[in-house]
């Protein structure tokens, strides 16, 4: 049975990026494979992160990933920080990627864009070996992430080749990234040229965001001056994104949304954009506004990661 893991950090409002790119598609290994979805709140660490801020996105993300349909009796669901191991592997780990490979990667080198040398953490240029140790602890064949993060498993990918020719192949399971056809990078609404991202919010659509939020925010999307509904990322950028939301809650191809919208006017199409965003949040977010009111998982979360390291040997 294939083992698949992935996380995410507890940094922010959660975004319909995040929603699409990765959170929507955890509960489809849950049937077929053996599931690890867990907060990565050590990763949070590294930009400043208020202790309290933090806990509770945490906790929301824990309501986030059950609101998603992620089943607790299928799937484990974990806070990194309460499995030392993660750490103590990263310990290890961080003698076998190199400088140079790290300076590379580009969300390193956006994060570390606008800041000064000297306030740039260690683990902000490290992050990559900490997500190698999160992914080869477990033995993962598949990780589902968005396009942003395949740097980041095939820089593991690296480290696995290299640890299996030293010290012997079977060493280290070797990880595949899984990305989805449709949705692997929702851009901003207000720049569609710019990543939609929880740590910058223009242009945002929150999970959380209440249904006429949603919808203003739709139909102000940035768009072209044209009036085809086609996909073009290079010439109708915010249009492309929009037709990508649409077919990726659809679950369809981008060929079949663009037939739906011929003869369609922006505004129209739009708001067809909107409806079906806001038929996919607004249970979702029933079903997170449950989960919080009840606590149920939420406070068992603590006894099921002891369970977890009692019944893995994990290192
Ligand atoms: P931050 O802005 O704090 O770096 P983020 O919004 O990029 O956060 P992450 O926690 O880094 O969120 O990502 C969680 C998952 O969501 C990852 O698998 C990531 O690839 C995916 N993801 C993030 N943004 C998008 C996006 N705009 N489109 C598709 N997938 C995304
Ligand atoms: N870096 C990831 C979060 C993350 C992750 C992982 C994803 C941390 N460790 C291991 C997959 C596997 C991000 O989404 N920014």
């Amino acid at each position: 049975m294939a083992r698949i893991l992935s996380g995410i950090k507890p940094t922010g409002k959660l975004t319909l990026g995040n929603y699409i790119g990765a959170l929507k598609h955890f509960k489809d290994f849950q049937d077929s494979g053996d599931v690890y979805i867990f907060i990565a709140d050590l990763h949070a660490l590294t930009l400043p992160i208020d202790p309290e801020v933090l806990r509770i996105n945490s906790r929301d993300l824990a309501a986030f990933y059950l609101a998603s349909g992620l089943d607790p009796q299928k799937a484990t669901i974990f806070t990194q920080s309460s499995v030392p191991e993660h750490a103590e592997l990263n310990a290890i780990l961080q003698n076998y990627l190199y400088m140079g490979e790290l300076s590379r990667m580009t969300q390193f080198k956006e994060k570390s864009m606008h800041m000064k040398e000297n306030a740039i953490g260690l683990g902000l240029f490290a992050y990559p070996v900490l997500m190698a140790a999160d992914i080869v602890l477990y033995d993962a064949d598949i990780v589902p992430v968005g396009e942003d993060q395949i740097q980041h498993v095939e820089i593991t990918r690296d480290l696995v080749h290299r640890i299996n020719s030293r010290y012997g192949e079977g060493t280290l399971v070797l990880p595949n990234y899984k990305i989805n056809k449709v949705g692997a990078r929702i851009m901003s609404l207000s720049d569609p040229n710019v990543k939609m991202s929880k740590s910058d919010p223009k242009g945002d659509i929150f999970l959380l965001d209440e249904m006429p939020v949603i919808r203003k925010k739709i139909m102000s999307a940035v768009t072209d001056m044209g009036n085809e509904v086609k996909y073009d990322k290079e010439n109708k950028p915010g249009i492309s994104n929009l037709l990508t939301i649409y077919a990726s809650l659809r679950e369809i191809s981008i060929e079949e949304a663009e037939k739906q919208f011929v003869g369609y006017r922006y505004g129209d199409f739009k708001k067809v954009v909107a409806d079906t965003v806001i038929g996919e949040l607004e249970p979702f977010q029933n079903r997170y506004r449950e989960i919080i009111a009840s606590g149920e998982y939420l406070d068992r979360s603590e006894e099921h990661t002891s369970e977890l390291q009692s019944h893995h040997d994990l290192v």
